[in-house]
């Protein structure tokens, strides 16, 4: 599976810790839309959806949470707990967030505006649509 972590620079100095996001620069698309998830309990796991067309950085800007992420061929567990990191988590990947700590806040940018369409929302909606894609693009090709 191709997961991207994008390191962010810090502009420290006595004062503190500075991290800039820009767009098309350290983030690789248009940002449309800001949103974190704080206060989530530890026992809860959300997420359980693929995007269509939808391109999103994550970073847990406090405290970590761990991600669950399959792309219908492999899985892979990846801990956020940097604030200098970011995963860059493509379409058509199902993920899940879990084992938040108690000060979580999980920070994502997006490369659109939220749209309740873009979701694959079952899993197995999710390989259905992969399948079809993948089914497309042969004939395409052919
Ligand atoms: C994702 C993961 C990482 C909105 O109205 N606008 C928004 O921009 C968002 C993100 C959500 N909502 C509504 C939709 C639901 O009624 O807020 C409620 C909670 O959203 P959801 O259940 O989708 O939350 P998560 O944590 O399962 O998923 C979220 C994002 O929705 C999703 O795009 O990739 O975080």
């Amino acid at each position: 599976m191709d997961i991207r972590f994008i390191d962010f620079k810090i502009m420290g100095d006595e004062r503190g810790s500075l991290i800039a996001l820009e767009q098309n620069k350290n983030i690789p698309f248009e940002i449309k839309r800001v949103y974190y998830i704080f206060d989530t309990k530890k026992e809860v796991r959300r997420g359980f959806h693929a995007h269509k067309k939808l391109k999103q950085v994550l970073i847990a800007v406090k405290g970590s949470c761990k991600i669950h992420l399959d792309d219908g061929f492999d899985t892979k567990e990846i801990v956020l707990d940097n604030p200098s990191k970011g995963l860059y988590l493509d379409s058509l990947v199902w993920h899940e967030m879990y084992d938040f700590s108690d000060d979580c806040v999980l920070m994502v940018l997006a490369s659109d505006y939220y749209n309740e369409d873009d979701y694959l929302r079952s899993y197995d909606s999710f390989l259905e649509y992969l399948r079809e894609k993948s089914a497309h693009n042969e004939q395409q090709y052919f």
